[in-house]
């Protein structure tokens, strides 16, 4: 029986990083007199690295030889990364960053039956509770049983240990749930987690390899603006991504 839904946020939700994290990073940086600035192109590849916290350090190592860390560079990541953090929650709250097609639509009709919602992310909580507040509704992270995000777990998506707690914290089997990514990293940690996944891209992860996918969805879709299916199983592509659809795809043979 399916019981809980499990969203990744970044990318799943709303397409958050190019116009997102991604002119956040820029402004920390500049608040900081660093001249570095993350371009459209140069973001796409450090999305490699999940984690704002490792996503700087891993540029600086490989994008920066010029720069000279600082004895103390890890209080200035950390620095860094919570200035980050502010310019990019204070972007969410002006409600530039719409939740993706179907979302709002499929919540509420997951909620309606009352099936379980919870977040399973790399981002930092005040992230997530920003986009649910200012982007789908002021009580929208009370929707959510559990928000499993940041730094709760030490190793990051593609590990499968934020989805491993956040299973382990609902009392909940993977045969039980779905999760819902955007990335070839998140698409990892589900299936590492033994969870069955479905994949909306973006125009960053659109060339991902995803396979172990359940389902590639440009999107979840919705009645007057359908969803296409990507992947091979073309016969079963739904017009846009609703409950029933998702138990039918739960209950499926195979694993996950
Ligand atoms: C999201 C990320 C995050 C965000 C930035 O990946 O990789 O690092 O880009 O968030 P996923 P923070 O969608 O797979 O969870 O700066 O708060 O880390
Ligand atoms: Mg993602």
């Amino acid at each position: 029986m399916l019981r809980a839904l499990l969203f990744d946020v970044d990318g799943t939700l709303a397409d958050t990083e190019r116009d997102g994290h991604r002119p956040a990073f820029n402004a920390a940086f500049r608040e900081f007199g660093l001249d570095w600035t993350w371009d459209v192109a140069l973001y796409g590849e450090l999305l490699a690295v999940t984690g704002g916290k490792e996503r700087i350090r891993h540029y600086v190592a490989r994008h920066r030889p010029d720069f000279t860390p600082p004895a103390d560079f890890d209080a200035l990541v950390v620095e860094l990364h919570r200035a980050k953090t502010r310019h990019y929650t204070a972007l969410v709250e002006t409600g530039a960053l719409p939740l993706r097609p179907g979302v709002k639509r499929l919540l509420h009709e997951a909620r309606d039956a009352g099936l379980i919602l919870a977040i399973a992310t790399t981002t930092t909580p005040e992230n997530v509770t920003a986009l649910l507040r200012h982007s789908l509704a002021t009580d929208a992270p009370d929707w959510f049983t559990l928000i499993a995000a940041g730094d709760i777990v030490p190793a990051k998506k593609p590990a499968p240990d934020i989805y491993l707690w956040a299973l382990d914290r609902l009392g909940l089997s993977a045969a039980e749930c779905l999760a819902f990514e955007d990335s070839r990293n998140g698409l990892r940690a589900a299936l590492g987690a033994g969870l069955r996944t479905v994949v909306t891209v973006n125009d960053y992860t659109r060339d991902d390899d995803f396979s172990g996918a359940h389902a590639v969805l440009t999107d979840l879709g919705e009645p007057d603006a359908p969803c296409t299916r990507l992947d091979s199983a073309g016969q079963d592509a739904p017009a846009w991504v609703d409950l029933s659809r998702l138990r039918d795809w739960r209950a499926q043979v195979g694993s996950p």
